[in-house]
């Protein structure tokens, strides 16, 4: 069911390969009917067009806001070829047939991208387009309908082997011609609800962009594809990578974890994620000496780890890298010489993202739930040694606020409950993700003597440690496994029922703790 194409409607604000694809259409012998900046980049290349006033006897008008709005392009697009009444209405009205369109948008996320006012973005919402867009869709029958520059290649092999569009064809342009057009209007719409601060609209569309698919999800019998949602920021889905195979599903969300973690420090910082969880988050003079002590944290679970750096990655900690397996690293940039270090390991996938991410950068969490989807906030919350109380007896020193600090900020991206040991601006033990608080609590304990065992150190590096609890304590007993465990002071968010008891069992044990009266939840 192949359909020849004797018209073409093109109108596209982003011109790249227009002039080319223009004249494939017209050795074909296609007419070409354009509106104004079109026509007049296709005339530069020589070719012949109609201006699309032609076919609606009408000028654009109104700085461009009625161009294509009117009958002789819409009845051209939606006639029903084989309908003896719709062939009528053509001839009675003099409405030329439309055998292929080709529309790409006015460029309204990147006008709202580069933080222009709500004026330039409302002039910056194509209607005429939509609107031919979505009639040509529905006429698919009969109407090819190209949205993306990518196509345009995949429409002249169609002309060439098929001498005009085949109906298998014409199908997945529409339905990915609607994907568009839903994307569009789901871009206008968020803008909208932020610009005018409604969080919570009746309605939320959502849309992204195929970036890659993936040859199978978390599991292997789950199909998966990334997309991205047009915002711009420094990270997995916007990084280069150098080397090895595409990233799988889950070495994106890892990858993801571990470059966000990193993202909140200011000093050298680095973290091995797994699944999900770090293994081990250190900061240092150096990124060599930060990767050092993130990997000693926890020896054995960095195997296969993804890794994160928040400064230019050295041929030096490269090297110390690849030692082990690992399967992603991720870095803002890489100094001469560390892509050659990381060449020999043809496995690992090496990623540059060109730049930091903004901890503080707004943005917006969508979970999935039978049925719908949640909503929420990025996590943005920081504290700084101004937010803290001091409630024991004993206040922190110098050097276990600034790890009580560094702790606090590692506890935000592990899952909830959360325990986490640090000493020296380097976790010394983690507890993830348990029902429980006190389990998490002896597991970060007991992996603080995993490290001591597999480093071969006299004591647990949890003596003299301090200890960052994600949520407040509901009773003594986590807070006591961390006393006899040696850690010396706490960080948590404090507001239990059972505070006063919590406070004098520190007191008891001699801890200072403090509250940041806010908590960080990740699940
Ligand atoms: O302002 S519009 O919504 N009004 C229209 O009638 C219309 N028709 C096509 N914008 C309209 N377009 C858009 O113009 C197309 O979607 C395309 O993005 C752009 C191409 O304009 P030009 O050919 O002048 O560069």
């Amino acid at each position: 069911d192949t359909t020849p194409i004797r018209r073409a409607l093109l109108s596209v604000s982003d011109k790249t390969g227009l002039k080319g694809l223009g004249r494939a259409l017209a050795e074909h012998g296609v007419e070409l009917v354009s509106t104004g900046g079109t026509a007049a980049a296709l005339r530069d290349a020589g070719l012949d067009v109609r201006d699309v006033s032609d076919l609606t006897g009408f000028p654009e008008m109104m700085d461009g806001r009625v161009k294509t709005l009117h009958p002789g392009v819409h009845g051209g697009l939606l006639a029903l070829r084989d309908n003896a009444d719709h062939q009528k209405a053509m001839e009675d009205h003099g409405i030329a047939p439309i055998d292929l369109l080709v529309v790409n948008l006015y460029p309204f996320e990147q006008t709202v991208a580069s933080g222009a006012d709500w004026d330039e973005c409302i002039e910056n919402i194509d209607i005429g387009g939509p609107a031919m867009i979505r009639a040509a869709s529905k006429n698919h029958d009969h109407v090819a309908v190209v949205t993306d520059v990518e196509d345009y290649e995949a429409l002249l092999t169609e002309l060439r082997e098929n001498g005009g569009t085949t109906q298998a064809f014409r199908r997945r342009l529409a339905a990915n011609a609607y994907a568009r057009t839903a994307a569009y209007d789901a871009a206008i719409s968020a803008w909208m609800a932020d610009a005018l601060g409604d969080e919570a609209p009746r309605r939320r569309a959502f849309a992204g962009t195929l970036s890659a698919e993936m040859r199978y999800g978390e599991n292997p019998h789950q199909k998966a594809a990334f997309y991205t949602d047009g915002a711009a920021r420094p990270g997995v889905a916007t990084a280069r990578q150098h080397q090895g195979k595409a990233l799988s599903y889950n070495n994106v969300a890892d990858t993801d974890a571990a470059f966000e973690l990193v993202s909140e420090f200011d000093t050298p910082a680095c973290a091995i994620i797994k699944h999900a969880n770090p293994c081990g988050v250190a900061t240092g003079e150096t990124i060599f000496e930060a990767y050092r002590a993130a990997f000693d944290c926890d020896r054995t679970s960095a195997f296969g780890g993804i890794i994160a750096v928040n400064r230019p990655l050295d041929p030096e900690t490269a090297q110390a890298m690849t030692e082990i397996f690992t399967e992603v690293v991720v870095a803002p940039d890489l100094t001469p010489g560390t892509a050659e270090i990381f060449a020999a390991k043809k496995n690992l996938r090496l990623l540059t993202t060109g730049a930091m991410a903004d901890p503080a950068a707004p943005g917006r969490l969508v979970k999935p739930v039978a049925g719908g989807f949640l909503v929420q906030d990025r996590d943005t919350g920081r504290i700084t040694q101004a937010d803290l109380k001091t409630v024991t007896k004993r206040a922190p020193t110098e050097a276990e606020l600034a790890d009580l600090l560094f702790a606090w900020r590692v506890a935000k991206h592990v899952k909830s409950n959360a325990i986490v040991y640090a000493k020296g601006g380097a976790t010394v033990g983690i507890g993830a993700g348990q029902m429980s608080r006190v389990d998490s609590s002896r597991i970060a304990a007991r992996k603080a003597a995993d490290m001591a065992e597999a480093l071969g150190l006299a004591d647990s590096p949890a003596k003299g440690a301090v200890l960052a609890s994600d949520a407040f304590f509901p009773f003594a007993d986590g807070l006591l496994t961390a006393a006899e465990a040696g850690a010396t002071a706490i960080i948590q968010p404090g507001g239990s029922m059972r505070d006063d008891e919590v406070i004098a069992a520190a007191d008891e044990a001699g801890l200072a703790m403090v509250f940041t009266g806010m908590r960080h939840f990740r699940h």
